[in-house]
């Protein structure tokens, strides 16, 4: 109550910040894209991260609000960016329910002037879950927009391979969970190298997320992830930061 109040305060305020973070691809080891991260600047608790407010952000409906705020933030961003660079925005369930992803994606495309095959929509598995016809509907209309749709956090979810069945995504992104602890005994180097040859035989292009250590980086590239994404390269930064990034690059 007391934090659901605080948002809105924070949010019309503008207190809430975009993070970016690289992702890099392995064959040409550049920098491909960036994600967008969601960052609530707070006045005495600094910097907050969007797992402390956004299930309350679901919950009320404000999600939908920072949701299209940083998609239109993003795609302006991503606009300044050269024509190969893609920006990654997270969107959540709500939006699909609640929300009009469809038209805020046309809406921040509009303005920002961006070509629509830059834009990635993270959704994850519980939207899917939760999906209906309309949800199915929604992506195949974000698709023929232009826009490419990418599986967040796969492989945590109930029935992963079955979503991609039902819907023909862009990219995979294979949960940090499986990356961590790639090198050891518990099969999920194993994991990955299916997660990245599912992504080939289905045609879709797959990253490893939570890449931290040259041992994990590795491992992801022998397995045969097509990008990574990771502290080894670099923390989400401030928008600030990016152009620096990319020039000592091109
Ligand atoms: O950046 P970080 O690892 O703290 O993000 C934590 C979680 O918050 C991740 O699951 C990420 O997908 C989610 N998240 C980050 N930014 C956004 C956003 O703009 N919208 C939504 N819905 N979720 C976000
Ligand atoms: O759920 P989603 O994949 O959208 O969220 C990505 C989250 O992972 C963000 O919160 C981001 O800050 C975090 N992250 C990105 N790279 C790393 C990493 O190398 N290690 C860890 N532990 N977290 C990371
Ligand atoms: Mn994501
Ligand atoms: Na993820």
């Amino acid at each position: 109550r007391q934090l659901e109040v605080e948002m809105l305060t924070a949010f019309v305020q503008g207190q809430f910040r975009v993070y970016y973070q690289p992702l890099i691809s392995l064959g040409s080891n550049r920098i491909c894209g960036f994600e967008a991260l969601l960052r609530w600047q707070h006045p005495e608790r600094g910097l907050i991260s969007p797992v402390d407010f956004v299930p309350v952000a679901e919950d009320t409906g404000l999600i939908v609000q920072l949701d299209d705020w940083v998609l239109r933030e993003a795609c302006m961003e991503a606009a300044k960016w050269g024509d190969d660079i893609r920006i990654g925005v997270n969107v959540s369930p709500v939006q699909f329910t609640r929300g009009n992803i469809v038209n805020s994606v046309i809406g921040a495309l509009a303005v920002s002037g961006l070509k629509p095959s830059r834009l990635e929509i993270e959704i994850t598995e519980s939207v899917l879950l939760e999906g209906s016809e309309q949800t199915l509907k929604m992506l195949t209309q974000l698709r023929q927009i232009g826009a490419r749709i990418v599986m967040d956090d796969f492989g945590t979810g109930y029935s992963s391979l079955g979503y991609l069945r039902a819907f023909q995504f862009d990219k995979i992104k294979i949960d940090q969970s499986f990356v961590r602890d790639i090198a050891g005994t518990t099969g999920n180097g194993a994991i990955v190298q299916a997660i990245a040859e599912l992504g080939r035989k289905f045609g879709i292009a797959t990253t490893a997320e939570g890449v931290e250590t040259q041992e994990q980086l590795q491992l992801v590239i022998s397995e045969g992830c097509s990008e990574a994404q990771g502290w080894i390269f670099s923390q989400p930064i401030p928008a600030s930061k990016i152009l620096a990034l990319l020039t000592m690059q091109s």
